[in-house]
């Protein structure tokens, strides 16, 4: 394409913010937002710098590119709309308010043959990407053991309120759908296995906010076993005094220990029996996948907003033809609806539950997919650029 992608955004919020942000900076044209009535799309549009739309088929028959980010309960709707328009689509997480839809999904895009991708935007920072790779190379050896937290606090206030709560917008999951999704993707990602079964209990912590009733859970407590036998244990909370964004994965095994801190997202915690040491990111001791997502020389700190700039580069990517290693696709947005399912199953019934892999693409597939040779050239160095 001899011209800029034309992107359109649906939602007014922090996330399409957030989507804009990125698509910019991937060198794209935000042409136009949507959001959940005229003044609020105007509203938007201001803000972003871009026209205001009055509905979903305008704006896709106008972009190359949608990017979906209202509640989730609108998702499936909003996405189809766009895939029908024949055009490329990315879409918040959760993919769906339940696995069934999601699936339905995967399939309508792989039928149409667009390019789909959910923004678990963890797995673009670079150590997460080392962490994988250490992996692969076998540093850790067996996996024995996992444990995962997501912990936030931004529900902690009673009058907390927000459309996640209510499970017409949100789905019958809330603090799970919302960012256990990103914490169980983060360590099939890494593991390079699938959590095989699961028991988990939920809890409310205020029975009403603001006068509603409420549903949805604030926190979630799982016990997992993995396929290749590593049990683990996963807390995610949006309860949890003086946490923020607090997400941590430690992948042990019968050699070494990898500890992730999104909140420290340039380090990485390598535990050993008799050493134990942290390594900093720097792209000329990292693996190629880590390097090159790694966009700006050692001692230079990188963040979140780099990590959604690299997942939008790699969806843009991905729709000039290149093949990106590690891009989240609809069937890893449909695999978290897969476990979100299985958790809401086994804290109502309180049993165990198989989670099932059935038409989940294999994690071997989406990441043995050979990178673009423009996608593993190294960054310049501090040395090089001085
Ligand atoms: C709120 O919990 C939220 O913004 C999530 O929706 C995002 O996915 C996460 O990245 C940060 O927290």
């Amino acid at each position: 394409m001899d011209r800029a992608l034309r992107v359109g955004i649906i939602g007014g919020g922090f996330m399409g913010e957030a989507h804009a942000r990125a698509a910019r900076s991937a060198g794209a044209e935000v042409i136009g937002v949507l959001a959940s009535s005229q003044e609020s799309s105007q509203r938007a549009a201001r803000s972003l710098g871009a026209e205001a739309f009055s509905s979903v088929a305008e704006l896709a028959g106008a972009a190359d590119v949608v990017h979906v980010c209202s509640p989730n309960g609108l998702h499936a709707e909003h996405v189809r709309a766009v895939i029908r328009a024949g055009k490329h689509v990315v879409c918040e997480k959760p993919l769906s308010t339940d696995h069934a839809t999601a699936d339905g999904l995967v399939r309508e895009a792989d039928e149409a043959g667009v390019v789909a991708s959910v923004p678990f935007v963890y797995r673009f920072h670079p150590m997460v990407r080392q962490a994988r790779h250490l992996v692969q190379q076998g540093e850790i050896g067996r996996l024995l053991t996992v444990q995962g937290q997501y912990l936030q606090d931004w529900m902690l206030d009673p009058s907390a309120w927000n459309w996640r709560v209510d499970p017409a917008e949100s789905g019958a999951s809330r603090a799970f759908g919302d960012i256990g999704s990103h914490l169980v993707d983060l360590l099939e990602f890494v593991a390079g296995e699938r959590i095989r079964r699961l028991s988990a209990i939920t809890s409310i912590a205020y029975p009403e906010r603001d006068g509603h009733p409420v549903s949805t859970e604030d926190a979630a407590a799982l016990t997992v076993e993995f396929t290749g036998g590593a049990i683990g244990s996963i807390m995610v909370s949006q309860v949890n005094a003086g946490r923020k964004n607090a997400l941590t994965i430690e992948l042990a095994g019968t050699a070494n220990n990898i500890v992730f801190e999104q909140e420290k997202p340039d380090e990485l915690w390598i535990g050993g029996e008799s050493s134990t040491r942290v390594i900093s990111r720097d792209a000329t001791v990292l693996g190629d996948d880590a390097a090159r997502l790694s966009a700006v020389p050692a001692g230079h700190p990188m963040g979140y907003v780099d990590a959604f700039a690299g997942f939008v580069r790699d969806t843009y990517a991905a729709i000039q033809g290149s093949a990106p290693e590690g891009l989240p696709r609809f069937a890893d947005g449909a695999r978290a609806n897969q476990v979100i399912d299985a958790v809401l199953e086994s804290a109502r019934t309180r049993q165990w539950v198989d989670v099932g892999e059935a038409a989940v693409e294999p994690l071997a597939q989406s990441s043995s997919a050979p990178a673009s040779p423009a996608s593993v050239t190294r960054p310049a160095t501090a040395k090089e650029t001085a």
